[in-house]
C-alpha cells in the first residue's frame, strides 16, 4: 500500500529533473535560444527584456514529466575554460553555432572537438543548433556538417542531432527540445534527480 501511495505521490507531484548545459562561441544565440525555449514551453512566460540578460543563465523547461534545467556558461574564450567543471553532473548539451559567422567556425569547431572528447562527457547526448537559419546568406547545414566532418569519429556512439535553429524566430527550437528530452529520458546511465513540483 505505501509503495503504491508513494508512487501515486511521485507521479503527481514529483518531476525528473535533467540538467541541460547550453555550449558555445559568444554571440552564437545562446541566450537567446534559452529565451525562446522558455516562451515556447512555458504557458505564462512573457520573455525578459533581452538587454537584462546576463551571462551565465539558468532557466526550467517543462516537457511532460521531464523538467530541464538550462545552464547558459557564456562562450568567451576566459569562460570556456570552466565549462569541463559541469560536465559530470549535466544529462545533455545544446552547442550552438551561429550560421551566418564563417570567420569563427574554425574557432567553434576547436571548442566543440575539446567539449566532444572530454571523458566526463561520454555517452552524452549532444544537439547541435546551427543557429541563425533566418539569415538568407548563412552557411547551410551541409556546410556546417563538412566543417565539423573531422569530429564525427569523437562523437562515437552517443545520440548527436545537428538542427537547423532560428533562436530569434522560434524555428527549429521546439524540435530541438523534444529531440534532447527523448534522449535524456532514455539515456540509463545517466538517471535523473527527483524533485517536487514547485
Ligand atoms: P550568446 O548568448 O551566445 O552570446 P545572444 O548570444 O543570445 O546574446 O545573441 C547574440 C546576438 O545574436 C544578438 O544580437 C541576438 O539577437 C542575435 N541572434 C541570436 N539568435 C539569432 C537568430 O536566430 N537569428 C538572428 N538573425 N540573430 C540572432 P544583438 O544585436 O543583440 O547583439
Amino acid at each position: 500500500m505505501y509503495t503504491l501511495l508513494s508512487g501515486l505521490y511521485k507521479y503527481v507531484f514529483q518531476k525528473d529533473e535533467y540538467c541541460i548545459l547550453i555550449l558555445g562561441l559568444d554571440n552564437a544565440g545562446k541566450t537567446t535560444f534559452l529565451e525562446q525555449s522558455k516562451t515556447r514551453f512555458s504557458k505564462n512566460y512573457k520573455g525578459m527584456s533581452l538587454s537584462k540578460i546576463t551571462t551565465t543563465v539558468v532557466g526550467t523547461v517543462d516537457v511532460g514529466k521531464a523538467r530541464l534545467v538550462f545552464w547558459d556558461l557564456g562562450g568567451q574564450e576566459e569562460l570556456q575554460s570552466l565549462w569541463d567543471k559541469y560536465y559530470a553532473e549535466c544529462h545533455g548539451v545544446i552547442y550552438v553555432i551561429d550560421s551566418t559567422d564563417e570567420e569563427r567556425l574554425s574557432e567553434s569547431k576547436r571548442a566543440f572537438e575539446k567539449m566532444v572528447t572530454s571523458e566526463a562527457l561520454d555517452g552524452v547526448p549532444i544537439l547541435v543548433l546551427a543557429n541563425k537559419q533566418d539569415v538568407e546568406t548563412c552557411l547551410s547545414i551541409p556546410d556546417i556538417k563538412t566543417a565539423f566532418s573531422d569530429c564525427t569519429a569523437k562523437i562515437g556512439r552517443r545520440d548527436c542531432l545537428t538542427q537547423a535553429c532560428s533562436a530569434l524566430t522560434g524555428k527549429g527550437v521546439r524540435e530541438g527540445i523534444e529531440w534532447m528530452v527523448k534522449c535524456v529520458v532514455r539515456n540509463v546511465h545517466r538517471p535523473p534527480r527527483r524533485r517536487d513540483i514547485t
